[in-house]
C-alpha cells in the first residue's frame, strides 16, 4: 500500500548559486498570503456586541453555534465535572506540561533596573503585569488543551491577576465549550470561562459587557491572546487600538536543517507531525546531502501512507510551501534557515548545538535527534505559540514579557536637575518650545 501514495515533495536546488539575503528570502517556499475577506462581517459583529451586549451574544450563539443561551458564563460545577471525567492519562500529561511550562516561565521574568545616571539622578525600569487577560480557545475540529496551557501559564507567571477564557458553545455538549477545554481551565485554576465563539468573544473581551438582566458583567480585558480562524484574526486586528493582542498565528511550519548524520525516519516523522495540523502547513527540509533528501523522501512515502490524517498530510507536503532545499554546505544551510525564519527549526546535524547557537531567525530551535517539535508542542517547558510566516525576524513566541509592560520611573534631586538645566533650556529653545525650558528655570529663579 505504501507505494500507492505519491508524495510530491518539491525540490529547490540552491547548489552552486549564491543569492544575497533579499533574493534568498524571496526564493523561500511560502504559501501566498490569503487576503482579508472577513472585515465587513467582523466589524458588524463587533458593533453589535458593543451596542447590545449579552442579547447580541445570545443571537450569535443561536446563529453560528445552534444553541440557546441567556448568559455565556460557564457554571463552576461544569468545570469541576469536566475535570472529574477527564481521561487520567490526559490529565497526567496536562499536569506535566503545566509543571514544565511553569518552571520555564518563572525564569523568564526580567529583573527591574535602577540606574544612578549621576549623583541624585535615578531612572528605573520597572516591569508591571497587565491587570486582566482574555484568552480565546477555538472549538470545532482543533480542540487543543495544550494551547490553553501555553497561553495561560506565562500570563500567570507574569503576575496577571485576572484571567478569563472564552471558547465556542458546542451543541453536543449542552451549549458549553468542549469538556477538555473546561478541564484544562480548571486544572490551571481559571474559574471565569465563557461559552462565546470567534469574533464575538474578541469583541466582548475588548469592550466588556455591563451587567444586565441576563447576569453579571463581563469585564473588559487589557490583552487578548489565543489562536483562531480568519474571523478571530480579523477581530483581533480590529480591536488592537483598544487592547493588546498576541501575534497573529498563521499556519504552522517546520524547517529541519539536516546532514548525513541525521536519521531519515526521524526527519520524515517530524515533517509529517506538523503537516498533520493543516493542508496548508509547511514542512521544509534543508540539507547539503542528496542521499539524505532521497532517504527522507522514501520515508515520507512510507509514513504518509501509514499515518492517520493521510490526505491532510499529503496535501501539506505536496504544496508549494513545502519541500527540500538543497544547499552547498551547512553554512549556506544556516543562511537559508535565517532567510526562512521558521516558526519551528530543528537541527539534526553532527554539530547541532554549535549550529543552533548561530541561528538568528526562528520562533524556536530544536537541537539534535532527541528534541522533536512534538516535544515542544506538549512537554518541553517551552511555549508552542510562536511567530509564523517569517515574522520570527522581528517577533517572539509567547512568553512572560507578552503580559508585562515596563514603566520608566524618573527621580531627580534638586542638585541633579540643576546639573542639566542649562541643557534643557538650550534644547527647548532649539525646538521652539521655550516653556519646556521655563518649567526647569522656574525651580531655580525663586527666593
Ligand atoms: N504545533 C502547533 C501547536 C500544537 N501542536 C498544539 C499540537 N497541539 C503550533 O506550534
Ligand atoms: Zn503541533
Amino acid at each position: 500500500t505504501a507505494a500507492g501514495i505519491p508524495v510530491d515533495f518539491p525540490t529547490l536546488d540552491l547548489r552552486g548559486r549564491h543569492p544575497g539575503p533579499a533574493e534568498l528570502k524571496a526564493a523561500m517556499p511560502r504559501a501566498e498570503t490569503t487576503f482579508d475577506v472577513a472585515t465587513g462581517a467582523v466589524e458588524a459583529i463587533i458593533k453589535d456586541v458593543r451596542v447590545r451586549g449579552f442579547e447580541a451574544l445570545g443571537e450569535l450563539a443561536a446563529r453560528f453555534d445552534g444553541v440557546a443561551q441567556e448568559h455565556p458564563l460557564v457554571p463552576a460545577g461544569a468545570l469541576d465535572e469536566a475535570l472529574e471525567s477527564l481521561d487520567p492519562a490526559v490529565r497526567a500529561g496536562l499536569e506535566e506540561s503545566i509543571a514544565r511550562a511553569r518552571a520555564f516561565a518563572a525564569a523568564q521574568k526580567p529583573a527591574d533596573a535602577a540606574v544612578e545616571i549621576a549623583a541624585g539622578a535615578v531612572v528605573r525600569h520597572k516591569w508591571v503585569p497587565v491587570a486582566r487577560v482574555g484568552l480565546y480557545v477555538p472549538g470545532g475540529l482543533a480542540v487543543y488543551p495544550s494551547s490553553v496551557v501555553m497561553n495561560v501559564v506565562p500570563a500567570q507567571a507574569a503576575g496577571v491577576g485576572s484571567l478569563a477564557l472564552a471558547s465556542p458553545p458546542q451543541k453536543e455538549f449542552g451549549g458549553l465549550p468542549h469538556p477538555t477545554i473546561l478541564a484544562a481551565a480548571r486544572l490551571l485554576g481559571i474559574d471565569e470561562v465563557y461559552a462565546i465563539g470567534g469574533a464575538q468573544a474578541v469583541a466582548a473581551f475588548a469592550y466588556g459587557i455591563p451587567a444586565g438582566e441576563a447576569g453579571p458583567a463581563l469585564e473588559p480585558v487589557d490583552v487578548v491572546t489565543g489562536p483562531g480562524n480568519v474571523y478571530v484574526a480579523t477581530a483581533k486586528r480590529l480591536v488592537k487600538s483598544v487592547v493588546g493582542i498576541d501575534a497573529e498565528a498563521g499556519t504552522t511550519e517546520i524547517a529541519i536543517l539536516a546532514d548525513d548524520s541525521a536519521v531519515p525516519a526521524y526527519v520524515a516523522a517530524d515533517l509529517v507531525s506538523q503537516a498533520e495540523h493543516d493542508p496548508h502547513a509547511a514542512s521544509v527540509l534543508i540539507t547539503p546531502s542528496v542521499a539524505l533528501a532521497d532517504a527522507v523522501r522514501a520515508e515520507l512515502v512510507r509514513q504518509v501512507a501509514a499515518t492517520k490524517h493521510t490526505d491532510r498530510v499529503r496535501q501539506a507536503l505536496s504544496g508549494p510551501q513545502s519541500g527540500v532545499i538543497l544547499v552547498d554546505d551547512l553554512e549556506q544551510g544556516l543562511q537559508v534557515c535565517d532567510a526562512y525564519a521558521a516558526e519551528h527549526l530543528e537541527i539534526q546535524t553532527a554539530n547541532a548545538a554549535e549550529l543552533a547557537g548561530r541561528v538568528r531567525n526562528a520562533g524556536a530551535v530544536f537541537v539534535g535527534d532527541y528534541s522533536p517539535v512534538s516535544l515542544g508542542d506538549y512537554c518541553a517547558g517551552s511555549n508552542h505559540v510562536l511567530p509564523t510566516s517569517g515574522t520570527a525576524t522581528f517577533a517572539s513566541g509567547l512568553n512572560v514579557t507578552t503580559f508585562l509592560r515596563a514603566i520608566q520611573v524618573v527621580d531627580y534631586s534638586r542638585e541633579a536637575l540643576a546639573e542639566v538645566s542649562g541643557h534643557i533650556v538650550a534644547l527647548s529653545r532649539a525646538e521652539d518650545l521655550p516653556a519646556h525650558g521655563d518649567a526647569v528655570s522656574v525651580r531655580f529663579s525663586q527666593g
